[in-house]
């Protein structure tokens, strides 16, 4: 058929066909290829059929329908349409990363897992950090609890610890999981609200739950609020047990404790940080381990036995409660360093499945109700998300020791086992597995006796006592940011019932925490509080329990911005870049065009980032060295107002020199012991290790 278009504007065949190894630019149809030299393979199907023209299917005629002979396009469009597995129904949103474990003293008293005995062995291990109520596109930075999963590449098997950054849970019993999620989750007929706590549904189903009290605490408090992911502790949260050669068993509690310290933002920054980078702890996580910044973690245990437990004041089987410290203090035996970034997000971050009830041999698990029911739940999970029985064989969850069974065949089998026998006991086959009776893997020989029934032991009744203990064991500035957070969550809530219940459970924990609150909602009237099914407990404030407290003196994994202009001084910006980076901090320039600024001296100094799209709230202190012309042109200049405005609202140190001081002035900035001359560099570096608590109350009504 004649038609006056013609194929590919035009070109000829040859033309079409590049030489996939030159150098060369080629308009092929309207599409562009550059080609940078280097050999590249031929593509092909999967089936590996070289495929001529990846542009195009293939037509009836240049303006005709197209063919469904055209195996190429069906190939491509259908895998593109599977692209897609379930996302975790919670922890959908995580960042994983490679790393090891390394072994630094031995737990040989206690257990015969290698992993815990062999001192000085590097374990290879997969770990993904995660939110938790968000969908797998949503923000890195909610309100919200973070995921803290590892899985140990152990000689004997994989151990997954799949753990949060907070000690307690919710809830005690597996049973109620699909209702406090439900109710956490964007509300089922409006979609939304996405990743966040603050919603009716949430507070309702936890006002209706008393045992929630004191993981309402920690999620209240800046915990929730981390300033990076290598700033959060993590914790297997349940009594796991450990078990001896002599097949003694001990009970043990799992934590990891970060090397750059504790450390967490303030809500309003937080909420700025979601709109300037969405994946803000993503980036941060690559960008340290791309720059060699490994993050790391002290990996201790709390070890205790039965008659230990019989005197503790509450019951360790529920997973509502810690254990103080100061009752069974932290041994430190080993760590974990973070120093590989997957190859693929997909292949690795996504399909990695943690299952609770992947132990080792010397490893066992306690009867907490809870940890009782993940030990279903994970497995069934991965069986939906990943489709087959053979999902170990995806190579992030296949265990780097020998494994062989008898187990055969179902979907995506990868392995090709030989021989007739498939069957255990068998007297045909020479090589074929056997049981291992006694370097198996044993569980700890436990007498259990009583009655089975639907039914909650009496020692988990105390719902309060370790709510309060938090509370009063936290810094006067942190109390006021959890009583601020309870009022701003609650203020979301258009149920005033709902608001008074939450109330009336905070009168249990401090009087001084409910009277705050309600304040802060104009309640007319202090609500009652419900009937305790206990009386509060006086419990010692345990100052492990804060995060200021937790803060390092360090600026490693922290980050430095810098604002400039044309006719900065460029001396004073490379001492203070000097002093911040020897105090291993990492040093962005920002300028108002990210092409950078001509500098007094008339040199080049590149930006890293645009003004615009790069606020203070990236950067934990700020210096602000700008021409006198240069801040004159800021003073209209709403971003750069807002850059140290925000810096100063959310207590950052400021470093400025005369034109920087300027712009301070416009943007009303005040003066404090943290803003200060920027030829004071060490009282910039001091400054910037932490942030001006004492500023809060100038900037901002707390409750
Ligand atoms: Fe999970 N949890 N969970 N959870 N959980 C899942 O498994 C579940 C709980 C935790 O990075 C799911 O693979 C039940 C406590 C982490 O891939 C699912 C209960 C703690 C991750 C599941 C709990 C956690 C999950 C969803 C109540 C801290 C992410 C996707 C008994 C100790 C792991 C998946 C990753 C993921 C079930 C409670 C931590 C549905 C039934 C307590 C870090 O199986």
């Amino acid at each position: 058929m004649k038609n006056n278009t013609t194929k590919n504007s035009g070109k000829s065949k040859q033309e079409k066909n590049l030489d996939p190894n030159g150098e060369s630019q080629v308009v092929d149809g309207g599409e562009l290829h550059q080609i940078v030299g280097g050999q590249h393979p031929a593509l092909t199907t999967n089936l590996g059929v070289p495929i001529s023209d990846n542009q195009n299917s293939l037509r009836a005629n240049q303006r005709g329908p197209t063919l469904m002979e055209d195996f190429i396009f069906r190939e491509k469009i259908t895998h593109f349409d599977h692209e897609r597995i379930p996302e975790r129904i919670v922890h959908a949103r995580g960042t994983g990363v490679h790393g090891f474990f390394e072994l630094t003293e031995s737990l040989q008293k206690y257990t015969t897992a290698k992993i815990l005995t062999e001192v000085g062995e590097k374990t290879p291990v997969f770990t993904r950090l995660s939110t938790v109520a968000g969908g797998a596109g949503s923000i890195d930075t909610p309100r919200d609890v973070r995921g803290f999963a590892v899985k140990f590449y152990t000689k004997e098997g994989n151990w997954d610890l799949v753990g949060n950054n907070i000690p307690v849970f919710f809830i005690q019993d597996a049973i109620k999981f699909p209702d406090l999620i439900h109710a956490v989750k964007m509300e089922p007929d409006r979609a939304f609200p996405q990743a966040a706590t603050a919603h009716d549904t949430f507070w309702d189903y936890i006002s209706l739950t008393p045992e929630s009290m004191h993981m309402v605490m920690w999620i209240m408090s800046d915990r929730t609020i981390p300033r990076s992911l290598g700033m959060i502790e993590g914790f297997g949260v349940h009594s796991f047990r450990l078990i001896n050669a002599s097949g003694k068993s001990t009970f043990v509690k799992f934590h990891w404790r970060p090397k750059l310290g504790l450390q967490s933002t303030i809500w309003d920054e937080t909420v700025k940080i979601s709109g300037a980078d969405p994946d803000f702890h993503r980036r941060d996580m690559f960008d340290a381990i791309s720059a060699g910044k490994f993050p790391e973690w002290e990996f201790a245990v709390q070890l205790f036995t039965q008659e230990e437990a019989d005197r503790f004041p509450f019951d360790h089987l529920d997973a509502t409660k810690l254990i103080p410290e100061e009752l069974v203090p932290l041994k430190v035996i080993g760590r974990m360093v973070l120093n590989r970034w997957p190859n693929n997000f997909f292949a690795e971050t996504e399909q990695v499945a943690y299952c609770v009830a992947n132990v080792v041999p010397g490893i066992d698990f306690s009867n907490d109700p809870l940890l009782q029911g993940r030990l279903f739940s994970y497995q069934d999970t991965q069986l939906l998300r990943l489709g087959s029985p053979n999902f170990h064989q995806i190579p992030i969850n296949t265990p780097k020791c020998a494994f062989t069974n008898q187990q055969r065949d179902g979907h995506m089998q990868m392995e090709q086992p030989t021989g007739r026998v498939a069957y255990e006991p068998n007297s045909l086959s020479e090589n074929s597995p056997r049981e291992m009776p006694v370097n198996g893997f044993h569980s700890a020989v436990i007498t259990e006796n009583g009655d089975k029934d639907r039914i909650r032991a009496e020692s988990f009744a105390d719902h309060y006592s370790q709510a309060r203990q938090f509370y009063i064991s936290q810094t006067a500035y942190e109390q006021a940011h959890i009583a601020s957070a309870l009022v701003f969550e609650l203020s979301k809530v258009e149920h005033v019932h709902v608001r008074e219940r939450i109330v009336g459970h905070l009168r249990h924990i401090e009087e001084d925490l409910a009277k705050r609150v309600a304040q802060g909602l104009a309640l007319d009237k202090m609500p009652d509080a419900p009937v305790a099914a206990r009386p509060v407990q006086v419990m010692a404030p345990s100052p492990a329990l804060q995060i200021i407290g937790k803060m390092k003196d360090t600026l490693m994994g922290r980050s430095i911005g810098i604002l400039i202009t044309d006719g900065s001084d460029g001396a004073v910006i490379e001492t203070l870049k000097k002093a911040a980076m020897d105090a291993g901090a990492s040093v962005k320039i920002v300028a108002p065009k990210v092409g950078g600024a001509k500098l007094a001296d008339g040199s080049i100094m590149n930006a890293d980032g645009q003004l615009a799209g790069t606020p203070s709230v990236l950067f934990d202190a700020v210096a602000v060295i700008l021409s006198d012309k240069g801040a004159k042109a800021l003073s209209t200049e709403s971003a750069a107002i807002d850059f140290v405005r925000d810096a100063f609202g959310h207590l950052k140190a400021i470093a400025a020199d005369k034109g920087g001081q300027a712009l301070l002035k416009t943007a009303k900035v005040g003066q404090d012991l943290g803003v200060m001359d920027a030829n004071n560099k060490d009282a910039f570096i001091t400054a910037a290790k932490t942030r001006q608590w004492e500023r809060e109350k100038s900037v901002r009504t707390l409750a």
